[in-house]
């Protein structure tokens, strides 16, 4: 399965500059040579890779890219000035496509590639272009020709940083419907998330990463019970593993033991991933009357020397702090 965020854009490269005509002005010459000057030529748009960022977010912000159009041309033969060229940058692994035909235009796999999206217009050329022997007053010139204009559709295969793991019901689901823009099923039945969802956590500096909400595990996972372990293999490449627990009285279950579990559960599915980073997070901290409860997971968790959060995504309490924690241990080192 292939996580993917996406996005439209509409590339426009720059006019061509229109020719120009004129003639020389002389002093007791009724009308000099021509000399109207060529259009510039439009500034082209180009995508461009680069490892410094890792979402397509900044399109859902921005659409459009406009290169400068190419400058007129003037008399006294001045050539007008070509429109900048314009470049936008993609992140590494993002896909182009041609959204009119479908077509898939390009494929950046390393940075630094360079991809012509929207070639610029040619200016026109002047009058003094058309002047030949016998023709010596010409009064042709072209207009500049229209930039390349297209509608493009991103892809980008996403890879998730932050992986949620947990019981069914934790809240895994809640949790990313309230740090991204990802809105996935919730509902107070086990099993609501059959597939992974993703979502694109921002910062407020603009630096942002990508958490997985899984579907929820359960005793005897590893061995296929509920939705079995297929899907922990969308998070061995995260870096961080948050593992939710639900603490408030209506889980049935003790949360300590929520934990164990899932700690075996990732275990059997494989040593790397038991040994991930990891935070605990108590949920459902508003529906907590039971102190006792979320003492005993702080316990647990401070047993493993795992960092311990309390949050509530139906009050907000703690969301924040959980997010900057998140994205202290993801981003460090840096996109
Ligand atoms: N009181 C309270 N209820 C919550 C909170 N977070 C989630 N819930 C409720 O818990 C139930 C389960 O939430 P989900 O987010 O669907 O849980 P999940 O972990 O994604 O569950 P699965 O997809 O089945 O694995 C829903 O009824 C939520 O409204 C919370 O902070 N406080
Ligand atoms: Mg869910």
């Amino acid at each position: 399965m292939l996580f993917l965020d996406q996005a439209r854009i509409l590339v426009k490269a720059g006019d061509g500059g229109n020719g120009c005509l004129a003639f020389r002005r002389e002093k007791y010459v009724p009308r000099g040579g021509p000399s109207g000057g060529d259009g510039g030529h439009g500034g082209d748009v180009y995508l461009v890779s680069t490892a410094h960022q890792n979402t397509l977010l900044q399109f859902s912000y921005n659409p459009e890219h406009r290169a400068e159009r190419g400058r007129h041309g003037e008399g006294s033969n001045r050539t007008g000035a070509d429109g900048h060229s314009l470049d936008v940058l993609v992140p590494v692994g993002t896909v182009v496509y041609d959204e009119a035909t479908g077509d898939r235009l390009f494929d950046f796999t390393e940075s630094g590639q360079r991809f012509l999206a929207a070639r610029g217009g040619r200016g026109g050329r002047g009058n003094a272009r058309f002047a030949t022997a016998t023709h010596q007053a010409p009064t042709e010139h072209e207009p500049g020709r229209a930039g390349e204009e297209k509608r493009l559709r991103l892809e980008l295969k996403l890879l998730a940083d932050v992986g949620l793991v947990g019981f069914p019901n934790a809240g895994k689901s809640t949790l990313i419907s309230r740090l991204s823009a990802a809105r996935p099923k919730i509902a107070d039945y086990p099993f609501t998330t059959l597939e992974p969802n993703l979502g694109v956590v921002e910062l407020d500096d603009f630096r942002s990463f990508v958490v997985a909400d899984l579907p929820g595990l359960i005793e005897g996972a590893h061995a296929g019970a509920g939705l079995g372990i297929q899907f922990l293999r969308h998070i061995e490449r995260t870096r961080l593993l948050a593992h939710l627990v639900d603490v408030s009285t209506s889980s049935g279950r003790l949360p300590e033991e929520d934990f164990d579990i899932i700690l075996r559960e990732l275990a059997s599915f494989s040593a790397e991933l038991a040994e991930k980073p990891m935070i605990v997070v108590a949920t459902k901290m508003d529906a907590a009357q039971d102190p006792d409860r979320v003492a005993a997971l702080r316990c647990v968790a401070e047993e493993r020397r795992l960092p311990f959060f309390e949050i509530s995504s139906v009050t907000g309490l703690g969301i924040d702090a959980l997010k900057h924690a998140m994205a202290e241990r993801v981003l460090a080192g840096g996109h």
